[in-house]
């Protein structure tokens, strides 16, 4: 069992101290030389450019390290809602998360999806209460607030505060019953003493609870309680080890990352607390049958590992990030990448700090390492023992909420900026690109607005492209009201071979969601057999073209029912002329409206502020369909038009301080209101003639 090897996951709402406390565990375990501070850009884990302008972290930093005889994976991740898929998955590759919680604000509502989280992959987990050096931080409030917040989970404190005239002076460690003063300048520096009497009666009290949460773990420790009503310190770490690996009790640590106080002692607790690769369940995946097998943690079983982030490297090329999840691997082995089903020889392996790689002998089953220089990696993919093929449980990326069309500001740069393009995809799997059929312009998507202004920074910053990017577009639709008959003639016959082509056709509205039919009703031959393929060719042209405002036309069926033909002239191309101007003149007739998508939006916000999200809403074109009581939050359903919602973020964010979050996705079409739809109509066909005009 690979039981010296650890992994843990800074896993948590963003601001909550993450990146702050990687970096003091790292400066205590003199990984590095100085306390870097993410407000000077200097932290060991946010290294990119674009994290280092933005103060926050945009995607998961590795660090791997070894403390004592054990070899520590340390992963950063980001907080922002935008960027949460990633976190997932780096949750998949960990055994341990560490939740942090500002203990001056308190639980808030997004610690509910990140606990959701871990509830989903029965993670192990603790919570590390930061921020206690902030004269508002109360330890016992956050107790509270958790055990409230998510019932049924044991939360049990292991280090807590040592507040002298409103200033944290250190922790007590309560397991061991020392206290630990704390140097405040982030030097890390402590003196361990006896609890002092001031704090005696606090440790006792949660010393007892403590003991109480550990007597559950199991049968033993229950009795021994009973009987003698204490329990000893080897029986507590017992019982807790327990706990932890089964994700029945979740630890409470508490500190201040920035300062430094706390930190040492957590991680000398984590250590010993935390789940080892090998105490974690094993993993059901598919051979290659598709019969269901299983891999077990265990450096023994057959090699199964899966890549849970790519990066692009400006010198080393692509790194392919991956976890053990059983066996073990050595440099020059030969591989099966059973998710694009083709075999790889991997000649050097790495352990990964930062933004530097180690070359590394061995890796083995909770490892978490890199591959360099492999194309055929794609984030996601199961890499596994030639002669034991499996596929591992696939990681889950969402389809991306927002477009944006992009091109370059100087003319010339569309290679280096397909090139970008193609890097930066190969990077984040949350970032598609494609090109509007419409309009043939190039679009990215993405999960937000924040997500998307990375994807434009970093255009510009790693390859050197300006670009310009439009306003998010709404995906409009065409479609008509009334059941019309109409003509459609094409007919030019002046000199040399003339064309011919006359339809009626019957235009009809269809209910949302129908489509397009196409019916022939022809009888006596007034238009030959072998001519309707070409105006059912004509008419869909023209629908996809639109006829008011240029966008496809949905919901209509056609039918032909009458019509004339000349023997020489009659041509397809003249009567796919002929169908298109028929359609063109129909809808004219037939009461063409705009449809656009309205979005199921939820929205996240603190009470205070539900009046404002409300009225908001509401000003937004949008129908509130819920209020509910969330946790500590008020929780707002609504339908909105998606053409109100392009620009949510930034208003969300200044509405609620930056507090509040929002999901949506597509609900259904809708008619745009008559005004609105005017100005579309028009803008379009000024913009139409100016095109003729050039
Ligand atoms: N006073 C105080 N400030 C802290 C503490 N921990 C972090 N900070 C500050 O809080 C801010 C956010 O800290 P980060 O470490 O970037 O938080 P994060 O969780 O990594 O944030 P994201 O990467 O955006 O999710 C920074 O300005 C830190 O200096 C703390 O314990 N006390
Ligand atoms: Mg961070």
């Amino acid at each position: 069992m690979s039981n010296e090897v650890r992994s843990l996951g800074m896993i948590s709402p963003k601001g909550t101290g993450k990146t702050s406390l990687v970096e003091a565990i790292l400066f205590n375990a003199k990984i590095i030389k100085r306390l870097g501070r993410v407000e000077d850009g200097n932290t060991a884990s946010d290294f990119d450019p674009e994290e280092i302008e933005r103060r926050m972290t945009l995607f998961p930093a590795v660090n791997t390290f070894t403390a004592g005889k054990t070899r520590v994976h340390l992963l950063d991740t980001a907080g922002y809602p935008d960027f949460l898929p990633e976190t997932r998955a780096v949750a998949r590759a960990v055994d341990n998360a560490v939740m942090l919680i500002n203990a001056a604000d308190g639980v808030k509502s997004q610690a509910a999806k990140f606990w959701a989280l871990f509830d989903d992959l029965q993670m192990s987990r603790s919570i590390f209460v930061n921020f206690m050096d902030k004269e508002l931080a109360n330890f016992g409030a956050v107790l509270d607030q958790l055990r409230k917040a998510f019932e049924g989970a044991l939360f049990v404190p292991i280090t807590v505060p040592m507040i002298k005239d409103k200033k944290l002076v250190g922790v007590i460690d309560l397991v061991g019953g020392k206290a630990y003063a704390c140097e405040a300048d982030g030097s890390g520096k402590f003196t361990e003493s006896d609890i002092p009497d001031d704090f005696a009666d606090l440790a006792e009290e949660f010393k007892e609870k403590l003991v109480e949460a550990v007597a559950e773990m199991d049968d033993a420790l229950t009795e021994k309680y009973l009987e003698s009503g204490e329990l000893s310190e080897q029986e507590v770490t017992q019982g807790l080890l327990k706990g932890v690996a089964e994700a029945r009790l979740t630890p409470v640590y508490a500190g201040s990352a920035t300062l430094n106080v706390g930190v040492a002692q957590f991680m000398n607790r984590f250590l010993s607390l935390s789940a080892a690769p090998g105490q974690r369940p094993e993993i059901a995946c598919k051979d290659k049958d598709g019969n269901e097998v299983v891999r077990k943690p265990d450096p023994a079983q057959p090699f199964s590992a899966f890549v849970f982030k790519t990066l692009v490297d400006q010198y080393a090329g692509k790194i392919s990030l991956f976890r053990i999840v059983s066996g073990k691997l050595t440099p020059d082995s030969q591989l099966l990448d059973t998710t694009q089903d083709r075999k790889v020889k991997v000649q050097q392996l790495f352990t990964v700090f930062g933004k530097r790689q180690e070359s590394a002998d061995q890796l083995v089953a909770g490892d978490i390492g890199a591959i360099v220089k492999v194309d055929e990696f794609q984030t996601g993919d199961t890499i596994c023992d030639m002669a034991n093929p499996v596929v591992l449980p696939p990681l889950k990326f969402p389809d991306p909420v927002l477009s944006l069309a992009i091109k370059p500001k100087e003319r010339g740069d569309e290679d280096k900026l397909s090139l970008g393009l193609t890097r930066l995809v190969e990077e984040d799997p949350m970032l598609k690109v494609s090109r509007e059929e419409q309009t043939q312009e190039l679009m990215i998507s993405g999960t937000g607005q924040i997500h998307l202004d990375c994807v434009v920074s970093r255009l510009k910053k790693r390859f050197a492209v300006e670009v310009e990017v439009s306003t998010p577009e709404v995906p409009y639709r065409e479609t008509i009201t009334k059941k019309v008959q109409v003509q459609g003639r094409h007919k030019k016959q002046s000199g040399g071979r003339g064309q011919f082509g006359d339809v009626w056709l019957e235009l009809e509205p269809l209910p949302s969601g129908s489509g397009f039919v196409f019916e022939n009703k022809i009888f006596g031959g007034s238009v030959p057999k072998n001519y309707i393929p070409a105006v059912e060719k004509g008419v869909v042209e023209r629908m996809g073209r639109g006829c008011i405002a240029g966008y496809p036309m949905v919901d209509i069926k056609v039918t032909i029912f009458d019509g004339s033909y000349h023997t020489v002239d009659s041509s397809d191309m003249a009567f796919r002329i002929a169908g298109s101007l028929a359609l063109q003149k129909g809808t004219d007739l037939a009461g063409p409206v705009l449809l656009e998508p309205h979005m199921s939006v939820e929205v996240e916000c603190p009470d205070e502020c539900m009046g404002d999200i409300i009225g908001d809403v509401n000003g937004r074109r949008g129908k509130v369909s819920t209020m509910e009581q969330g946790l500590g939050v008020k929780i707002v359903k609504a339908t909105v038009p998606l053409s109100e919602m392009l620009r949510y973020a930034p208003d969300l964010d200044s509405m609620t301080s930056g507090r509040g979050t929002y999901t949506m996705e597509l609900s259904h079409y809708e008619e745009v209101p008559k005004k609105i739809a005017q100005e579309i109509i028009e803008a379009y066909q000024k913009r139409k003639a100016e095109e003729e005009e050039s």
